[in-house]
């Protein structure tokens, strides 16, 4: 795989029913609105945006929890539609860029890349691991559940539910399968105990900010790229969760935990995925226009846009490290 998409398709996600804090939906408004479809113009990108997308509206009345589970319709339809979007996008050769929006959403953006590129790999960029099943959640929000459905350690049928109206919420993911194999997260501090017994028993990679300390951001991208992509041919899914950065660099986010990457780190991330030229779809989740202050929030939006142009530099500009170490000419 190369990526040879010139165009970029946002996919702005105002929705926040994976968890309980009002205004991430504000938070793909606020990075449009900060200029990002411009800059990466600016880049070299054909960039079509059509709006942001709109959700359908389903009240939590007609959506009782299941089991712990909140919002399960409303979260399965939504990233159902979001799946259609992102893959719809891919196989038109666009590279998809959805903004959301909660974590959730990424049941839909990889299930759409999965779609088009069914041996792609993820990078999953998060101060959580959102590895929990229906059954280990202690919250009961789907936002930090999105992965065990992706890799079917949690699926429709375990939600033990059954109605004759309408079809079981993630009914629609029980075809999706990313193997455990193929994800490496980076960046977690904040992980359950029933998270930590899944990563165990299936053996997922994880560089946690314990492995960013010890060996570095340089190193631990190879790594997690010789576990994920090690002939570095397969497509790569970015998915980073705005919380992986330190609270003192991205602020406004639902959940923010101290000790995380720093700004070049996250950003270092974004560029070395970008030169692999594997790269073929990313997200960014988790800005939360509505949590701390005005310079706080315009700060978290400006690092959101900062960190979407460093993972997408020029199409057809790869730039290779030793092009960088050539020494310049006489
Ligand atoms: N692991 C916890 C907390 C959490 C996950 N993702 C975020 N927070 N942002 C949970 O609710 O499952
Ligand atoms: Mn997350
Ligand atoms: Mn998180």
């Amino acid at each position: 795989f190369v990526c040879e998409a010139k165009t970029v398709a946002i996919i702005g996600c105002p929705f926040s029913g994976g968890q309980s804090k009002a205004g991430v939906d504000h938070g793909p408004i606020h990075l449009v609105n900060a200029g990002l479809a411009q800059q990466l113009s600016g880049l070299g990108w054909n960039v079509k945006f059509e709006g942001h997308h709109a959700f359908e509206d389903i009240t939590t009345q007609s959506d009782p929890p299941i089991g712990k589970m909140k919002n399960p319709r409303l979260v399965s339809r939504v990233t159902e539609a979001v799946a259609k979007v992102v893959g719809d996008h891919a196989s038109q050769g666009r590279l998809p860029l959805t903004l959301g929006g909660d974590h959730s959403l990424a049941m839909g953006t990889i299930a759409g890349t999965l779609s088009k590129h069914p041996d792609a790999c993820v990078i999953w960029v998060d101060a959580h691991a959102d590895l929990n099943t229906p059954e280990t959640t202690d919250s009961g929000n789907i936002h930090g559940m999105p992965l065990s459905f992706l890799m079917s350690l949690a699926s429709s049928q375990s939600l033990n539910y059954k109605s004759e109206s309408e079809p079981t919420p993630f009914a629609w993911l029980d075809n999706v399968h990313l193997p455990p194999s193929r994800l490496a997260y980076i960046g977690l501090r904040d992980v359950d105990a029933g998270e930590k017994a899944l990563l165990r028993e299936h053996d997922i990679a994880a560089f946690s900010m314990h492995e960013v300390d010890r060996y570095g951001i340089g190193q631990v991208v190879e790594m997690a790229l010789d576990r994920v992509n090690p002939g570095r041919e397969r497509p790569i899914h970015l998915s980073f969760d705005v919380d992986a950065l330190d609270p003192t660099v991205a602020p406004s986010t639902g959940t923010p935990v101290r000790g995380g990457l720093t700004f070049r780190e996250g950003h270092y991330i974004c560029e070395r995925l970008w030169e692999t030229g594997l790269l073929a779809a990313v997200d960014l989740m988790e800005v939360n226009p509505s949590l701390a202050d005005e310079q706080s929030v315009e700060q978290t939006v400006a690092v959101g846009c900062s960190l979407v142009r460093a993972a997408l530099d020029a199409p057809d500009d790869h730039l290779s490290s030793a092009q960088c170490l050539e020494p310049p000419a006489p």
